[in-house]
């Protein structure tokens, strides 16, 4: 990516972001919960904070972000233990997870943006929403305008209007919005066009052996196109292939996330493999 900054916006410094958030009509600064002290005791110990790097394939697959991932301390999934979660902590257990995230990125001393994943619902939460893992942020020493929130819809009807005022004090803190697992189920169209996010992310589903798949083409192609006229950037994941890296390129994209480049690493940051795609840097 050539732009160094999503949408090319301008960003306000760190020492704005209570101006920021007062124009924006927010009373206080952003403070991070604490998390739930018995809930992470119970919980953390069995779970870890794994890095995936979303790569520039035409900068050398240089890094553009590390995706932040929960994860068992053994590699796997981390459903069976989230699922022990009730469902009124899901949100401080989600927002205890980014602040995990942010403070383990700055031990690691992560040098690109960090991609921080939160429960639709959650988004707009007082203290366990963005707003808090700005907090989190700034008290960890993070940057800001290195943070970037992806939001998927789910299962759950995402209220668009009721979430614009939360992503806007987040844009003009400087952190980026992603529309994530587009086109999978209920992240669509109308989250495109109501959210306008900084970026989205192209799901997994549509881009499994795009290479040999012309309706998959077709339809990434479509989304490439919107996102142009948009100005939104197109990140695809879940690429395992040269071929779909490939094809891929060839339709526009530049950003990458996938096992091709880098498997998600536990509590450090996986080496890229910056010959995954020859002549990839060409479109
Ligand atoms: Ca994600």
């Amino acid at each position: 990516m050539k732009n160094e900054d999503p949408n090319g916006m301008e960003r306000p410094s760190l020492c704005g972001l209570g101006r920021v958030l007062a124009s924006a009509g927010a009373a206080e600064p952003p403070q991070s919960a604490p998390a739930d002290a018995s809930l992470s005791n119970v919980l953390f110990p069995d779970l870890a904070t794994a890095f995936q790097p979303i790569v520039d394939v035409t900068q050398g697959c240089r890094v553009f972000a590390h995706e932040a991932l929960l994860r068992t301390r053994a590699g796997g999934a981390a459903g069976a233990v989230l699922c022990r979660v009730p469902g009124n902590d899901r949100y401080a257990f989600d927002h205890a997870c980014r602040v995990r995230a942010i403070e383990t990125a700055v031990r690691l001393g992560l040098p690109a943006r960090l991609s921080l994943n939160v429960l639709p619902g959650g988004v707009c939460a007082p203290l366990h929403g963005v707003h808090g893992a700005l907090g989190a942020a700034l008290t960890a020493g993070f940057p800001l305008d290195r943070i970037i929130f992806e939001i998927t819809e789910h299962e759950q009807a995402l209220d668009h209007a009721g979430l614009l005022p939360t992503l806007a004090v987040c844009r003009a803190a400087g952190a980026f919005v992603a529309l994530d697992d587009f086109g999978a189920g209920y992240a669509g169209l109308n989250a495109l066009v109501e959210i306008r996010p900084d970026i989205i992310k192209l799901d997994t589903n549509l881009i499994r052996e795009i290479d040999a798949d012309r309706a998959r083409q077709a339809v990434v192609g479509a989304a490439v196109q919107a996102c142009r006229a948009m100005d939104i950037f197109p990140i695809a994941e879940g690429i395992e292939t040269a071929e779909e890296a490939r094809t891929l390129r060839a339709m526009g994209i530049e950003l990458m996330q996938g096992f091709l480049f880098a498997r998600p690493a536990l509590e450090r940051l996986p080496p890229v493999r910056t010959d995954a795609v020859a002549g990839a840097d060409r479109e």
